[in-house]
């Protein structure tokens, strides 16, 4: 039987703080549409695919800070999309900021979900490397408060049997990480979804070149692909919000590596590719035969410290 899935990556334009869900919303449905008109079964949106990227902006004010949350999902905004995708019979994930009651308290966390195509949430994700800082830092540019915003998810990296395959999710700066992918490579993930927001210049290098911002995103998820033998799909929100640039390089890559469909804009803007999750078995029982040729017994380090731990 056919395990191929055709993905629409659909990057996201800006968001303004000024901005409503309902807009958001009206923009993620567009561009459902447009996957629809190309026969997507699948479409992965953003990391905070609803909002502005608001980390950028230092507050101190609670009630300011959750009015980019979400309590409920779907809720009354995002209940278009959910029937929409319905309608289309279209699995999705996108990336909200989630405020959930757990043991009576509320958390905050970077999430993203995973729906299938009746309009079922059947995997949830939690980020788990918030990069930033928790205080207003004077030496940046510009602000990354995620760590003031965030807890740390609590989800790990789980994979879910999904359309006849093995689907895991993470979120922006984890896709820098190897260890986000091979734990994920150890379930026998077939493909990643990612959503993220790169600011185009870095904030504690205002010299750092454009070029290698796209580069160092490039290779972490060409190289996470390649090195589990899995599909990723990786999408931007991007474009100028509120004054300041995100970076655009939506990319769904193979498993060899290789990326098969690249966004050219900075807008709103779908990437479309036929994903055979069969493509996936080559590298999983060749180079990367895990069973085979790992040596977990020398790579206790990674679990054992978190920091660098050099010679005396
Ligand atoms: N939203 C993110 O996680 N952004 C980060 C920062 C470091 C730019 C990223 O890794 O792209």
């Amino acid at each position: 039987m056919s395990r191929v899935i055709r993905v629409g990556g659909a990057q996201m334009g800006p968001l303004q703080k000024s901005d409503s869900r309902e807009a958001a919303v009206s923009r993620m449905i567009k561009l459902l549409d447009q996957a629809h008109e190309e026969g997507c079964n699948l479409v992965a949106f953003p990391e905070l695919t609803l909002t502005t990227f608001f980390p950028r902006w230092d507050m101190d004010d609670q009630d300011e800070v959750d009015r980019y949350f979400e309590e409920e999902m779907p809720n009354a905004a995002t209940q278009p999309l959910f029937d929409r995708a319905k309608e289309y019979g279209i699995a999705f994930t996108f990336g909200y900021a989630e405020i959930a009651r757990e043991n009576g308290t509320r958390h905050h966390y970077n999430t993203s979900i995973l729906v299938d195509e009746a309009g079922n949430i059947v995997g949830k994700y939690r980020k788990t490397h918030l990069p930033g800082h928790a205080d207003f830092d004077p030496d940046r540019a510009f602000q990354h408060l995620e760590k003031k915003y965030f807890e740390v998810g609590n989800t790990g990296f789980r994979v879910w049997r999904f359309m006849d395959g093995i689907f895991g999710m993470c979120i922006c700066n984890d896709r820098r990480w190897p260890e986000t992918y091979r734990v994920m490579g150890l379930q026998g993930v077939e493909m990643v979804l990612l959503g993220f927001n790169t600011p185009s210049s870095n904030s504690q290098r205002q010299s750092e070149r454009g070029d290698l911002r796209t580069f160092h995103n490039d290779i972490s998820v060409q190289a996470g692909a390649y090195q589990n033998g899995t599909w990723v799909v990786s999408i931007a929100k991007a474009g100028v919000e509120d004054g300041h640039e995100l970076m655009g390089g939506s990319a769904i890559v193979h498993p060899s590596g290789e990326i098969v469909a690249k966004s050219k804009t900075l807008d709103d803007e779908l990437i479309v590719a036929d994903c055979d999750l069969d493509e996936c078995t080559f590298f999983k029982e060749t180079i990367f035969d895990f069973d085979r040729h790992r040596r977990p017994e020398h790579y206790g380090l990674i679990t054992q410290q978190t920091g660098v731990v050099r010679p005396d």
